[in-house]
């Protein structure tokens, strides 16, 4: 019989899992959606400028060839007309519960019991699709509630608030800050930067396709695949190297001091603007707009530390920046996977409590006493390289793989021995990535230990993942 499969999120990975159970046939399984639409961070992430600094063609799934991208780097509405495109096309829509969050899942022996506000349900299997930028992370910083301006988080645009002639702060200076800044510039009166530390930043070679050019990928047989994989290989030959301290890193660093020189004359914004830590620690921010934007004459870029907020705006340790708008451009609680779900496994054992010292995962994917559990963009899989969307097709059809053996054995999970072997063998990959190297960063806990990045070539995990389940895992007996 065909396993009841509950699926979390319907955004690039749930509906990814959604779509290939349509396309095997399985129609026994529930998305459910804690907001009234589905995209995920495609959906929440409306901040003006939005968009994906991989390429489309290769930020997609592979099996939905698409030729309506107008661009190279679409923005956000294309990118989520793309997701809603894949959900009606593949029928997975009509199977999505919207506004319906899941709180708690409980393993009971057998199955998942599954509960919502409307009640709780029993499934065969439990994959969690919330990937990890879902949550927005607030700063802690002092008085952000005495401010009588406007606040709102990049993630939380507040897209009834007009920008035109106001005085902006913008807090943060990552991927969302650089995409947003140069569209607040152009209709802020002033837009005051506000920095705690230097990001490495690199071109965005974007491009408009032409309506031929359209054509072409769409009758051209073979040559969206091989632009596809044209796109994947130099991410994968290139940028993956400068991760692992190899070859490219004197490459990537020539790089982007020579976007930073040819885009910001004035020496002394250069210097604030220049990194002290090696290219890739933090994410290295893609854009051709950010730097430009930064050299306006409205805007302002203050590196001095924030003390506090105040009613009227943001005080730093060298004076007061009084503005009528803040956004908070601070990131998301990426080392929380999960929460705040409460996940229970067979033994009683929240995944809160087993993750107590940073979230781990055999793949990303499963973990040992949580039998049928799968998680999508896990710990230990984002890339600062290459499309996440790849990564996701590799745990999809580590799933798909496991289904016939559950069906046959009932529950089944990864053994300890598996996962201890697995965690040694991140760690010692882990050991010449570049993420440890003096900096701080979203892919890493408070205490150092890096939960959220993979620290091989995708084309080893796309080989690891394309296992078979056996001997990985094994079946729980005994209930
Ligand atoms: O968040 P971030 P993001 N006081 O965590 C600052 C993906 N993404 O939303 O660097 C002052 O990178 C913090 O400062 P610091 C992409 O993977 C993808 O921008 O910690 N500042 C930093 O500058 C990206 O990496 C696309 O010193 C504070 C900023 O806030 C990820 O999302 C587009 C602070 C947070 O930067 C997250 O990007 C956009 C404080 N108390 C995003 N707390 C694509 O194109 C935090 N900050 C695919």
């Amino acid at each position: 019989m065909a396993p009841r499969v509950a699926i979390v999120g319907a955004g690039f990975g749930g509906l990814c899992m959604a779509i290939q159970l349509e396309r095997a046939g399985i129609r026994s399984y529930t998305v459910f959606e804690k907001a009234g639409d589905l995209g995920g961070t495609w959906r929440d992430n409306s901040y003006p400028g939005a968009g994906c600094d991989i390429p489309s063609h290769l930020y997609s799934y592979s099996f939905e060839k698409y030729a309506s991208w107008s661009r190279r780097y679409p923005e956000q509405p294309e990118i989520l007309g793309y997701l809603e495109h894949c959900a009606d096309k593949y029928h997975v829509r009509g199977k999505i519960r919207f506004s319906t969050e899941v709180r708690r899942a409980v393993f009971d022996g057998t199955h998942w019991q599954v509960t919502t506000d409307g009640g709780t349900e029993a499934f065969d299997v439990l994959v969690m699709g919330v990937g990890q930028l879902n949550r927005p992370h607030m700063p802690e910083i002092p008085g952000t509630a005495d401010f009588e301006g406007v606040s709102f988080h990049s993630a939380r645009w507040n897209h009834g608030h007009d920008l035109t002639g106001r005085r902006v702060a913008v807090i943060g200076n990552g991927s969302s800050a650089a995409q947003l800044i140069p569209r607040v510039a152009e209709r802020a009166e002033h837009l005051h930067v506000f920095q705690r530390t230097p990001n490495w930043v690199i071109p965005k070679p974007d491009a408009m396709f032409g309506p031929l050019t359209r054509l072409a990928f769409h009758y051209v047989p073979g040559l969206q695949r091989a632009y596809r994989e044209w796109i994947y290989r130099y991410a994968e030959r290139t940028l993956y190297p400068a991760l692992s301290q190899g070859w490219s890193v004197g490459l990537l660093k020539q790089r982007a001091l020579r976007h930073l020189r040819d885009q910001v004359p004035d020496p002394g914004l250069r210097a604030k603007l220049t990194p002290d830590y090696p290219p890739g620690c933090k994410r290295v921010v893609i854009d051709s707009a950010f730097y430009p934007a930064l050299t306006g004459p409205n805007v302002s870029l203050v590196t001095d530390r924030i003390v506090r907020v105040t009613s009227k705006g943001v005080e730093t340790t060298e004076g007061t920046y009084e503005v009528d708008t803040i956004v908070y451009a601070t990131g998301f609680k990426s080392t929380e996977f999960l929460a705040p779900m409460e996940v229970v496994g067979r033994e009683g054992q929240s995944l809160a409590e087993r993750w107590a010292g940073g979230a781990e995962a055999y793949l990303g994917i499963s973990v040992p006493a949580f039998p049928n559990l799968f998680m999508l963009y896990g710990p230990n899989t984002n890339l600062g390289h290459n499309s996440i969307v790849f990564m996701i097709e590799c745990q999809v059809s580590h799933v798909l793989a496991c289904l016939p053996y559950l069906d046959r054995s009932g529950p089944i999970e990864v053994r300890p021995e598996v996962m201890a072997a697995w965690r040694r063998q991140l760690d010692a990959a882990m050991d010449r990535m570049v993420w440890g190297a003096g900096c701080q960063s979203w892919y890493k806990t408070a205490s150092g230990r890096v939960t959220n990045n993979w620290p091989g070539p995708t084309t080893l995990y796309r080989r690891l993942t394309s296992r078979p389940p056996q001997p990985a895992y094994r079946a729980v007996t005994g209930g």
